[in-house]
């Protein structure tokens, strides 16, 4: 059995994609498990269906345990429920930036704590369908120590879902690239509220894009070891900007529906990374700045 704790629109696309009778939803404390959570399920391609995923009963314990809730709820989240999970379930993190990640492992490094990186897309339109709107790969590497031995387990189980999973043992690395896109895109859409696409002919994008490579070239140098130039860099959010041209980003819908964004687990823990290592970071301080005085973050 795999537990999702978090029924958003990530956590509904693995269990409209896992086997039915295979995946349940972790109750947060206090909430009724006698419930089900119920949604029409558009799937990338063919028709629409019904699902319906139980919660966890009280006393079943999970084999692996998906963490699908944004950044900044997975701390409290995961502290809400681990007393109740076996030592040995592996936890399973999908939070994009980073920072999330390294909390939940510091604060419980005797456990299998893992990460994912995944490029599939979901969203709901309303509040009772959920779409999957793109396929892509999903990642998962260790975290803590424990986390090693429980790789290969994680993945087979992901694997049911028909969807594509590989194992990445730098997951860290992976984690920090796709950091990259989020931090050189989101929070540009959110500021212009446009889609990602128009960000490239916008002042605000010309002026600084520049400088926000330079910085996010030294610091995941500094991080992770991984040396790209920020030429490289920029052609890469560019690349990603035109391929999701017409797209809303996470962080511009999480304004616009006056939703807490992620930007402190993307351009903030850059700046509060560069402080750290000493490293300036002026243009990840400004979108930092910018975007939470447009969203209750
Ligand atoms: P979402 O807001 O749709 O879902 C999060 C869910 O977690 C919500 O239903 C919320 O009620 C629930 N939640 C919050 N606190 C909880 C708690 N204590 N216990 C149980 N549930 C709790 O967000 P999402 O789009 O599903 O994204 C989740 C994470 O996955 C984010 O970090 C996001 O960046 C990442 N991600 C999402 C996608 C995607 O396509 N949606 C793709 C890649 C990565
Ligand atoms: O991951 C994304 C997001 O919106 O969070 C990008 C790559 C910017 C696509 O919209």
């Amino acid at each position: 059995m795999i537990g999702i704790l978090g029924a958003g629109s990530l956590g509904r696309l693995w269990g409209a994609m896992l086997p039915n009778g295979c995946v349940a939803f972790v109750a947060r404390p206090g909430e009724t498990t006698d419930s089900s959570v119920d949604y029409r399920f558009r799937p990338f391609e063919g028709p629409e269906s019904s699902i319906q995923i139980p919660f966890l009963r009280t006393g079943d314990t999970p084999d692996l345990m998906l963490v699908t809730t944004k950044a900044g709820d997975t701390l409290s989240a995961v502290a809400g429920v681990i007393d109740q999970l076996p030592f040995d379930t592996p936890i399973l993190l999908f939070q994009n930036g980073l920072g999330s990640q390294q909390s939940v492992a510091e604060r419980w490094p005797e456990r299998p704590i893992l990460a994912a990186s995944t490029t599939e897309g979901a969203n709901r339109p309303e509040p009772g369908l959920l779409v999957h709107a793109g396929t892509g790969d999903t990642w998962v590497g260790p975290l803590t120590e424990q986390a090693r031995f429980s790789v290969d387990r994680a993945v087979a189980m992901l694997e049911d879902s028909g969807l594509a999973i590989h194992r990445e043992p730098a997951i860290l690395q992976r984690l920090w690239q796709k950091l990259i896109i989020n931090a050189g895109i989101n929070p540009y859409t959110a500021i212009l509220n446009c889609p990602n696409g128009d960000i490239l002919s916008a002042g605000l994008y010309q002026d600084t894009i520049e400088e926000l490579c330079r910085e996010l070239s030294e610091l995941m140098s500094a991080a992770v070891q991984i040396t790209e130039t920020p030429d490289s860099l920029r052609q890469r959010i560019e690349q990603v900007a035109q391929n999701t041209a017409g797209n809303t980003s996470s962080m511009r819908a999480d304004v616009l529906r006056k939703r807490q964004t992620e930007i402190d687990f993307i351009n903030g823990y850059l700046a509060k990374l560069g402080k750290e290592l000493g490293i300036d970071t002026p243009v990840n301080q400004m979108l930092t700045e910018r975007v939470q005085q447009l969203s209750s973050h």
